[in-house]
């Protein structure tokens, strides 16, 4: 809490700077750079997507440079990036927002959003208003558009016959590598696991060197960063339909007209919907080439889950910041 605290007070200061540095005469004369890092691969839907999309859209004025694998901006320090210049885009998640405004993580709760669409109905309610321009005011930074991940379950090195996740229980003393913000290990903690901090990087190594149990995410991202070479099974626990946002500096947004704008956000809007249903096709037809790779693939006592990750939210501080009435207005945007 204190350390948010002091992240974002240096963040409003850097913000202000990059504000001032970017006026839209310096833009005016040559196509704006957009540097976007984020760990994500080329092969990932979300990226495919803002390169085959969100690129093009904004071309006439904008000069996209994706960089991928985390390999211009370490997992979890793109924001700071942006704000104080460095990049001018990423696919940022709520867990990371949550480290300067800790009411974020009511978006990275467990089994808070039910689907796709859920999302998409939440990102574009009134209640997000406060959240947007929270992000905007003190970290220099415009969430234009909410991107699918897709649905978060336990992948782990242990085959079924060794352990059987049926239930919170079961995955007691499971070393569960979870990225390394406080809402990503309290979620990991939630499952009931013992959650290891780990860059997105270096799970691969860490699974094949068994420095950690397990790791959980969709199951495009299983397939996409060959996790599965490595695991021997898939509890489909559905914990997190997870989300991120397409984050844009607010410096080079106001520098830009008020058409360029417009084109910028609705490439993103654009992109994102496109990353989504490519996102959903995949995670029907990779159950079954999972099955072919070996894995062992089922569904565990999801009531279970449901009932004691949401108690562990609900019944300790981890939802102490969430403004009044907010997780009641996304319920009710639920099916
Ligand atoms: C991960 O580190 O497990 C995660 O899935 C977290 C997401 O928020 C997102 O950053 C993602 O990694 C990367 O984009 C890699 O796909």
């Amino acid at each position: 809490m204190i350390f948010s605290i002091t992240r974002r007070a240096i963040l409003t200061s850097v913000a202000a700077v990059a504000v001032l540095a970017s006026s839209p005469a310096a833009i005016a004369q040559d196509k704006v750079t957009l540097r976007m890092s984020a760990p994500a691969t080329d092969t990932d839907q979300r990226t495919i997507a803002l390169a085959e999309v969100f690129a093009p859209a904004v071309a006439e004025f904008a000069d996209y440079q994706p960089h991928y694998n985390a390999s211009l901006v370490a997992q979890g320090s793109e924001l700071e990036a942006i704000a104080s210049g460095d990049i001018e885009m990423s696919i940022t998640s709520a867990q990371e927002l949550a480290t300067f405004f800790p009411e974020f993580s009511i978006f990275a709760t467990g089994y808070v959003h039910q689907d796709a669409a859920h999302q998409v109905r939440v990102f574009n309610d009134p209640l997000m208003e406060p959240f947007k321009q929270k992000v905007e005011d003190e970290l220099g930074v415009k969430l234009l558009a909410v991107m699918y991940l897709g649905r978060r379950h336990v992948n782990l090195r242990q085959t079924k016959e060794e352990l059987t996740v049926m239930t919170p229980a079961d995955l007691a003393g499971v070393n569960l590598r979870m990225p390394g913000t406080d809402a990503w290990q309290f979620l990991g903690k939630a499952l009931g696991a013992n959650p290891t901090p780990m860059a997105f990087t270096e799970v691969y190594t860490g699974l094949a060197t068994g420095s950690v149990d397990g790791q959980d995410n969709p199951l495009p991202t299983v397939v996409d960063s060959k996790f599965y070479e490595v695991t021997n099974q898939i509890a489909l626990t559905s914990h997190l339909v997870d989300l991120n946002y397409v984050a844009f500096s607010k410096a080079v947004f106001d520098g830009l007209t008020e058409e360029q704008q417009a084109t910028v956000s609705e490439a993103a809007v654009a992109a994102a919907e496109s990353g989504r249903q490519a996102q959903l096709v995949k995670e029907e037809e990779l159950v079954s080439f999972l099955q072919e790779q070996g894995l062992e693939i089922y569904e565990p006592d999801l009531a279970a889950f449901r009932s004691h990750v949401q108690g562990e939210y609900l019944n300790t501080d981890a939802s102490a910041d969430w403004p009044e009435g907010v997780l009641e207005q996304i319920n009710a945007l639920g099916n």
